[in-house]
């Protein structure tokens, strides 16, 4: 019997498992390299800890590992139901609050190195937290694409530590009561824009008008694996800041208040960091609460011991 323990969390309704003891052990090297060996020897742990019976197709995974830039003070591999994550906003918050709620971390600054590079996340005093993210940046505007049963809809190409499709010409309102739609609709513009050339984009992010005072946008974030993103999802937040960096819609330090699909909140602003690549730094702000400290038993005499795949 193999005990893993876990602390679980959500940041605006997303979900976030942190392992804080019984993970695989993933050797040396960069955390790029760590994933490498993780997706490569221990993905069963990764189905196990996130997927049904223990979890769900919305669960993100957080693995705690050594960094190799002696400026971090840790690494982090995000996974899913599916495979693994360049990097999570939600999860980033999610994993500052739970070190914190263990009282392995305090306010303050704190460098993770992650597979797509160093992020810095910053716990407020008030318990709130800033994650300064890699640097982000749109690679194509407005793309045309034909997708069946919906007709031609555009959107931006744009990297914001995870790849996303921006599309606001999509045609639906954005209700909680309409993510069966909003799921089948971004699924399409997903297989779509794959068959356009762009096989790397694994997350479409629909844009609307906002709903809560104060906010200036409204979002619905197809997940890789299916689910919608329950937050506002920060590395969408910092690839829909590049765009608007790029289209020049939002002004440096200028803040944008990002609303979910839930009506959750996350608030962004960014930096320049070269005009002529369209390259920011990205910083988005939101709250995690803390609601399990669990242990997961793996019996290898259960049937499903390593998730429902
Ligand atoms: O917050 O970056 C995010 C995220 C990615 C996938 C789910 N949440």
């Amino acid at each position: 019997m193999q005990c893993v323990t876990v602390i679980d969390s959500h940041t605006g309704g997303e979900p976030t498992r942190v392992v804080t003891e019984g993970g695989p052990h993933l050797g040396l090297g960069s955390v790029a390299d760590r994933l490498n060996r993780f997706r490569s020897e221990h993905d069963r742990f990764r189905s196990a800890v996130v997927n049904e019976p223990r979890g769900s197709d919305v669960m993100v995974g957080a693995l705690l590992c050594e960094p190799a830039d002696p400026s971090c003070t840790m690494g982090v591999i995000f996974f899913n139901n599916v495979g693994y994550l360049g990097m999570c906003g939600h999860g980033t918050i999610g994993l500052i609050v739970t070190l914190a709620h263990r009282g392995t971390i305090g306010p303050g600054d704190h460098r993770i190195e992650t597979p797509v590079g160093i992020v810095t996340a910053t716990l407020h005093p008030d318990g709130s937290v800033s994650v300064a993210n890699v640097p982000s940046y749109r690679s194509l505007r407005s793309v045309p694409v034909e997708v069946a049963g919906i007709g031609r809809i555009h959107g931006d190409v744009a990297w914001g530590g995870n790849w996303f499709f921006l599309v606001d010409d999509h045609g639906h309102s954005l209700d909680l009561a309409s993510v069966r739609d909003l799921t089948e609709c971004s699924r399409k513009i997903r297989e779509a824009i794959n068959q356009q050339g762009h096989p790397e984009i694994d997350h479409v992010e629909l844009m609307g008008p906002p709903r809560s005072a104060g906010a200036r946008s409204r979002n619905f974030v197809l997940c890789p694996g299916g689910a919608y993103d329950r937050s506002p999802c920060g590395t969408g937040t910092s690839a829909k800041l590049a765009c608007l960096a790029a289209d020049g819609k939002l002004a440096e330090d200028e803040l944008w208040v990002q609303e979910s699909i839930l009506g959750s909140i996350f608030t962004g602003h960014y930096r320049w960091i070269d005009r002529t690549t369209g390259t920011i730094a990205p910083v988005i702000t939101g709250t995690a609460s803390v609601f399990a400290e669990v242990t997961l038993l793996l019996d290898e005499r259960d049937p499903f011991c390593w998730g429902i795949r």
